[in-house]
């Protein structure tokens, strides 16, 4: 489906039928992770939640091009990209909830998923500082001939920082193997693209940096596996960096914590950005005979079958232990460290110890 100001995009990559219905199939996960998240934070259940719907394309195409040895430097709604790494479903709730199932022992905010195991790297709050991480990942990599290639994901509000800036000129002075995302959703929170930059889009910033700039329908998944293969090609063959600008659109409100119907009117918004990314692409799959209503209700089944036993298995969970606060960061403790861990947790004797070193 060509869009107005975008290039027409659907000339399909040559990926054979089943993993053209697998990146369906990932994008409709990724929704329902989305709608029970979304419920259960209503209920209670979670704390926050920063939803990525409408952006499925983008997220499934762009992370379905990455190698398993590469790696992810994720920004807020790419989270889908390590559930499609394999990571457990159930730990991916176990995050949300900061129990033993969260890799990362409740130390994080609830979105930052994290997996060494799988590559990706947690998300930072303060928004673009992953970029430079990722491209510095990259040299690294690049100084050590490993044949990896570093994802790092960044918003259209991101692009205003200072990181970007650094991240940018520093990857393509290195000619690091980097592919850098931006999915441009058009808001920065309650801040419209029209508020965030004056130029033509994200895209066209790379010319100035030196590196080739894409700009890719991104609800189109198809135009955004295109797009990245292309850049991920370059890079690993020592081509160095590309910035990707995916065009979409965030659907629903910046977090949990949001409501966009104090900000903005989406009957101001271009057809073609508000189209469903997961409609949209099934509509191409039964057209080309490659989904049809039963599978479609059989995958539909298999994900809710799926959410809902991680659900089951990841909120009865048991709480991270105290201790694990004075674990993972000093080898031998510090005697003040050691003081702390006794006041709280006591000397093995059952009786709490009160009095600092120092
Ligand atoms: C350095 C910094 N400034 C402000 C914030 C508050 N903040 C969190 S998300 C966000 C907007 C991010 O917009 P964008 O980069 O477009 O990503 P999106 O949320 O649309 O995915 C802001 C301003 C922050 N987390 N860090
Ligand atoms: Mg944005």
């Amino acid at each position: 489906m060509p869009v107005a100001g975008l290039p027409a995009t659907e000339a399909a990559p040559k990926l054979a039928p089943e993993r053209l219905v697998d990146l369906w199939r990932w994008m409709v996960f990724i929704r329902a992770i989305d709608e029970k998240m979304l419920m259960m934070q209503r209920q209670g259940r979670i704390a926050f939640f920063g939803p990525s719907a409408g952006q499925e394309a983008a997220i499934v195409g762009s992370g379905s091009v990455a190698r398993a040895s590469d790696w992810i430097f994720p920004a807020l709604r790419e989270g889908g990209i390590l559930l499609m790494r394999g990571f457990p479903v159930a730990r991916y709730f176990g995050q949300m909830f900061g129990n033993v199932l969260d890799t990362q022992k409740g130390r994080q905010m609830p979105m930052h998923f994290s997996s060494g195991a799988h590559r990706f790297v947690s998300l930072s709050s303060p928004i673009a500082t992953q970029l430079p991480q990722a491209v510095g990942a990259a040299w690294a990599a690049k100084i050590r001939g490993e044949d990896t290639v570093t994802f790092g994901y960044i918003g259209d509000g991101g692009t205003s920082e200072n990181d970007f800036h650094s991240a940018m000129n520093f990857a393509a002075v290195g000619r690091v193997p980097c592919v850098i995302v931006c999915q441009n959703n058009q808001w920065a929170i309650s801040v419209p693209f029209s508020a965030q930059t004056a130029s033509d889009g994200v895209a066209v910033k790379a010319a100035a940096y030196g590196m080739p700039g894409l700009r890719v329908d991104g609800n189109d998944v198809l135009a955004c596996v295109n797009a990245t293969n292309e850049a991920f090609e370059r890079a690993r063959s020592g081509g160095g960096p590309t910035l990707i600008e995916l065009v979409t659109y965030r659907r629903g409100g910046h977090s949990s914590s949001d409501d966009p119907t104090r900000y903005r009117d989406e009957s101001k918004v271009p057809a073609w950005l508000l189209v469903d990314p997961i409609a949209r692409f099934r509509e191409y799959l039964a057209k080309s005979g490659f989904l049809d209503d039963a599978r479609e209700a059989a995958i539909r089944a298999d994900i809710k079958d799926a959410i809902d036993a991680a659900v089951r298995e990841a909120e009865p969970a048991a709480q991270v232990a105290v201790d694990t606060l004075f674990t993972d960061v000093y080898g031998h403790p510090p005697a003040t460290l050691r003081a702390q861990r006794a006041e709280v947790i006591g000397d093995g004797s059952g009786k709490a110890e009160g009095a600092f070193p120092l």
